[in-house]
């Protein structure tokens, strides 16, 4: 279990690793400021590729050291793919959003020849810490994966999943994510949640305790349930949600953070190298956490996992 993201930046740091984040369109002085951290506490090192016009004087304001590699593009248009091809080469194991669109940096990612496709589906993790709970709990897909067929759902699970034993988290409480409990043909998401859960009993997923469908609040709270006539194995203590489009995971994610104050951090997964995709408007501290679940992640990388 992952109680803070303090304790994912200590565990990203134990790591004998060397990591270096290749940063699209870095002209941006939150990003920056959470590079100076990521450095700062030995976590990764980072190239940065955007207008280095715009960049080198925020790095003086905020006190990054000069001598960290700029490899200056100003075409918004370019800027994603050459930060992806410091991952194609090499030089660098992590890639980050900076302040680009999520949408271009996503087509360069999926460039079908200098794009780091692997022929698996490429989707989006959240992480939140949220103040009251015991530990954190992930969400996918609020970024990347617009309306999911139930094959795609499958490839999200799958690849949250590999993400949650990367990290620590061997058999996680899955929550199949829905309006109630009752399968509904007219309410599509029910009908996929129960096609995933039998997926599960047949082994085509990881290990993890799933159910669905089920609604946020049988979800979170084992009385909700009881009120409800529904035994539930993983009610108040789910680690990972799985919600049925964009909308539903991207809005819940946003009015947690607005709401009830959490922090979030957030990964693409599913590509050859683990990538940093927060919003623009996240916290440098966002987005530190997000590099330190990023770094987690490459862990996985290198003994095969991600
Ligand atoms: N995984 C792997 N391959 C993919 C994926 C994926 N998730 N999505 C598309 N592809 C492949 C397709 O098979 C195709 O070969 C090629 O990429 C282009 O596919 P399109 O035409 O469907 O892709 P685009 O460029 O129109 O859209 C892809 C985006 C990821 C840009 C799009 O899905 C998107 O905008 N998603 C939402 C991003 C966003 O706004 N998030 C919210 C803020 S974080």
């Amino acid at each position: 279990m992952l109680r803070s993201f303090e304790e994912v930046v200590k565990r990203a740091k134990e790591l004998d690793q060397e990591i270096t984040i290749s940063v699209a369109a870095a002209q941006d002085k939150d990003v920056l400021l959470a590079i100076k951290s990521a450095q700062d506490m030995g976590l990764a090192k980072a190239i940065l590729v955007g207008d280095a016009d715009l960049i080198k004087p925020l790095m003086i304001e905020i006190g990054l050291s000069p001598e960290m590699s700029i490899i200056h593009e100003p075409d918004m248009s370019k800027v994603g793919l050459v930060a992806v091809s410091l991952i194609r080469e090499g030089k660098a194991q992590v890639l980050m959003k900076g302040l680009l669109n999520s949408s271009d940096f996503l087509r360069a990612v999926l460039n079908g020849q200098e794009g780091l496709r692997t022929g698996r589906l490429l989707s989006h993790l959240a992480c939140l810490e949220i103040p009251g709970e015991e530990k954190l709990v992930f969400l996918s897909d609020g970024g990347m994966n617009i309306a999911p067929t139930l094959a795609e759902k499958k490839d999200i699970l799958i690849n949250s999943l590999l993400a949650l034993q990367n990290v620590g988290i061997n058999c996680p409480n899955v929550a199949i994510l829905t309006a109630n409990e009752m399968v509904n043909p007219k309410m599509p998401a029910t009908v996929d949640a129960q096609a995933l859960v039998a997926m599960s009993d047949a082994g085509e997923l990881l290990s993890c305790i799933i159910e669905g469908p089920i609604a946020m609040d049988v979800a979170m709270n084992p009385e909700a349930g009881k009120h409800k006539g529904i035994t539930s194995k993983i009610a108040g203590k789910v680690d990972l949600f799985l919600v049925p489009n964009i909308e539903t995971g991207n809005v819940a994610s946003k009015v947690l953070i607005h709401f009830a104050k959490a922090q979030m951090a957030g990964i693409v997964l599913g590509a050859t190298h683990p990538i940093v995709l927060t919003s623009r408007a996240e916290t440098p501290k966002g987005k530190l956490y997000s590099m330190a679940l990023a770094c987690l992640a490459a862990s996985g990388v290198q003994k095969g996992g991600q």
